[in-house]
């Protein structure tokens, strides 16, 4: 976080967010960068994981005159129990998300709810072959057998790896699992496990385990950090992302619109923002209803418009083309241009500001799921079961508030920008004519050196998306082929990036696949619980060259990170065998041998390792070394 005071323009790239931000300021309106400026400096123990509050003997914080907590933990214990109960929320909000489609995706298998269906039959025939499961049978009858193995994911007992995980990972990473479990045993003759039995026992294990008084070693809460992370990638996000393919559609190539200048002056404006497209599609559909576009047009207005924010916008872009708003960073700047009549929210990165904000404008702030409540928010109660009706009365209540506009207040910024999006690794793959081929090829003949999926959110101590982009334009420019999820998806679709016209921003060999393949070259792949998709499609290189995703030239990022489920997603690509970079500094920095666990001593053990860097061309320069290395192993 700088010390001095920040001006303006310091605060984000984004054109559009320092329009709002100027008018934010002229007319008093606070953000989120008034509360930071607030609560800076920050505590210094907090910023280093040295405060323990896991029990009242506490809150104990280490310093070097008080090396241990009340009960005798170090900072090493200390730190690391901090680091995976974050993690573990991470996983737990990811996976919760998963459990949510997993348990829907069923009850219309089972012929219980008739709101929604089984979109795509071709995905869901796929995933059911993963499994062994015939695929001659009918379509319930497959589906059912489907839920069954993601249910149990979430809920058995025996010491078997997740039902997803043995389906999905690549031979060779589930030997490295098994040989690193060894391994660790032999070194220490304790039982330390990072093959995931059940995604809740995990999450479950890092409470037990970060109680007072149970475990006291950094490495093994550490590994079992690592465990639940698996469960999480190879489990709750990627059931949440198989899934919602099967009930929604498989996203496919299109063209869409990005940035606060998709707002319409003279439509009924929605936002949707969260992350459950189980609100979002039943949202959109209600919206463009005959019927309801009709009722728009009766209080006088053109239409009504449906646009996204944060990663619930990368869930409608990527299957129904919906616009997008902005990322998380826009969520309140949305607000403010006036025009918004309804802002839908189900969970997480909404900020419980919107409601208080909200009541400056006719803005109905609306929430709807049991799991969240928001301060002075319309709660609408959506149920599966009713999702239709909830979803018509939650357009109806933002037609209403469109009589309630005041036109004084209207302030659209003008910025838009188009990408192509919908890379799922289906299209990816149909893309390059039905196998990995042609991209290894691109690969091993080096016009494309390797592949940097970055990912997570914004965060308002680091100028809004200027990571994000800087990045992708020095990683472009080296033949460096981008991929990618939520907020910083929405900062590339923003910037332009994700236009065919940015193949002229990359380096030669990289343009000429891109030129022949007519794709960007930077990927949209969806939202964070997506980030599935990208080791869904690292297996599927690794699978198809017969090797490790450790041996592929791939580098992960999370440059401008800010949420616990960041944690989790890092931890997974690095225990998937990625090396990946952060920013900022997670607090981590009390304890150097959490320190050194993470940045070096798992390299031996899972090929994945954390880097820290601040500047974006010196991270896009170590990425690029790390990929010349591992392409020398080839
Ligand atoms: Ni789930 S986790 S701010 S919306 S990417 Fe956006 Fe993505 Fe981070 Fe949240
Ligand atoms: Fe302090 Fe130990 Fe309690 Fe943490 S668990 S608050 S270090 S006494």
């Amino acid at each position: 976080m700088p010390k001095e005071k920040r001006e303006l323009k310091d605060l984000s790239i984004d054109p559009a967010v320092l329009d709002i931000l100027s008018l934010a300021k002229q007319k008093n309106y606070e953000t989120v960068w008034d509360r930071l400026e607030r609560q800076s400096p920050h505590c210094k123990f907090g910023s280093s994981g040295l405060c323990c509050r896991n029990c009242v003997m506490g809150p104990c914080r280490i310093t070097e005159k008080t090396p241990k907590g009340v009960c005798g933990a170090d900072a090493a214990t200390i730190v690391a129990r901090n680091l995976i109960r974050a993690l573990a929320a991470g996983a737990a909000a990811h996976s919760d998300h998963g459990r949510a489609v997993a348990v829907l995706f069923n009850e219309v298998a089972q012929g219980k709810n008739k709101d929604y269906q089984i979109a795509d039959e071709a995905k869901l025939k796929s995933i059911a072959e993963k499994f062994h499961i015939h695929t001659s049978q009918d379509i319930t009858s497959i589906a059912k057998e489907v839920a069954r193995v993601a249910l149990e994911d979430f809920g058995k007992q025996d010491e078997k790896a997740l039902n997803f995980l043995e389906a999905y990972a690549p031979q060779k990473r589930k030997e490295t699992w098994q040989k690193v479990e060894e391994a660790l045993f032999s070194q220490t003759g304790k039982k330390m496990g990072i093959l995931p039995r059940n995604i809740d026992r995990e999450i479950t294990e890092c409470m037990h385990r970060t109680h007072m008084g149970v475990d006291n070693q950094a490495l093994s809460l550490l590994v079992q950090g690592v465990r639940t992370a698996l469960a999480d990638g190879w489990g709750g996000s990627l059931i949440a992302t198989e899934l919602q393919d099967v009930l929604f559609g498989t996203p496919d190539k299109k063209v869409i619109k990005a940035n606060l200048g998709v707002l319409k002056e003279d439509q009924v404006n929605i936002i949707v923002h969260g992350h459950e497209p189980i609100l979002s599609e039943q949202v959109v559909a209600a919206a463009m209803s005959p019927e309801m576009q009709e009722k728009a047009k009766e209080v006088g207005a053109q239409g009504i418009n449906v646009a996204g924010i944060c990663c619930t916008a990368n869930e409608v872009l990527m299957r129904l083309g919906v616009p997008v708003a902005g990322n998380m960073i826009h969520q309140e700047l949305a607000i403010m241009t006036g025009v918004v009549e309804a802002m839908v929210v189900d969970v997480q990165c909404i900020f419980p500001s919107l409601g208080p904000l909200a009541k400056c404008f006719h803005t109905k702030f609306i929430s709807t799921s049991d799991r969240a409540a928001f301060p002075e928010a319309v709660h609408i109660q959506f149920d599966e079961h009713h999702a239709r009706e909830v979803a018509q009365k939650i357009v109806e209540t933002a037609i209403e508030a469109f009589k309630e506009r005041d036109p004084q207040k209207v302030h659209i910024p003008q910025e838009v920008e188009e990408a192509v999006v919908g890379f799922s690794v289906e299209e990816i793959i149909k893309i390059l004519g039905g196998s990995p081929k042609p991209l290894v090829d691109a690969i091993l003949a080096g016009k494309i050196k390797g592949v940097v999926g970055i990912v997570g959110c914004n965060n308002p101590k680091i100028k809004h998306d200027a990571f994000h982009i800087s990045l992708t334009k020095e990683l472009i420019k080296k033949d460096i082929l981008v991929i990618g999820t939520g907020c910083w998806a929405i900062a590339a679709a923003k910037a332009g990036f994700m236009k065919l016209d940015a193949q002229a921003l990359a380096g030669e060999g990289l343009k000429e696949v891109c030129k022949a393949l007519d794709i960007p070259p930077v990927l949209h792949m969806g939202s964070c619980v997506d980030c599935s998709r990208m080791l869904v499609l690292a297996a599927a290189l690794a699978d198809y060259l017969k090797v490790d995703i450790s041996d592929l030239p791939l580098v992960g990022s999370a440059p401008e990170w800010t949420t616990e489920k960041a944690v989790s997603i890092g931890t997974y690509f690095v225990a998937s065998g990625v090396p990946v970079h952060l920013w900022p500094m997670p607090p981590i920095g009390g304890s150097e041998e959490v320190v050194g666990i993470l940045t070096e001593g798992v390299k031996d053990l899972l090929g994945g390792y954390f880097f820290i860097e601040e500047d974006p061309v010196k991270t896009a320069s170590r990425m690029e070394r790390i990929i010349m290395e591992k392409r020398k192993a080839f």
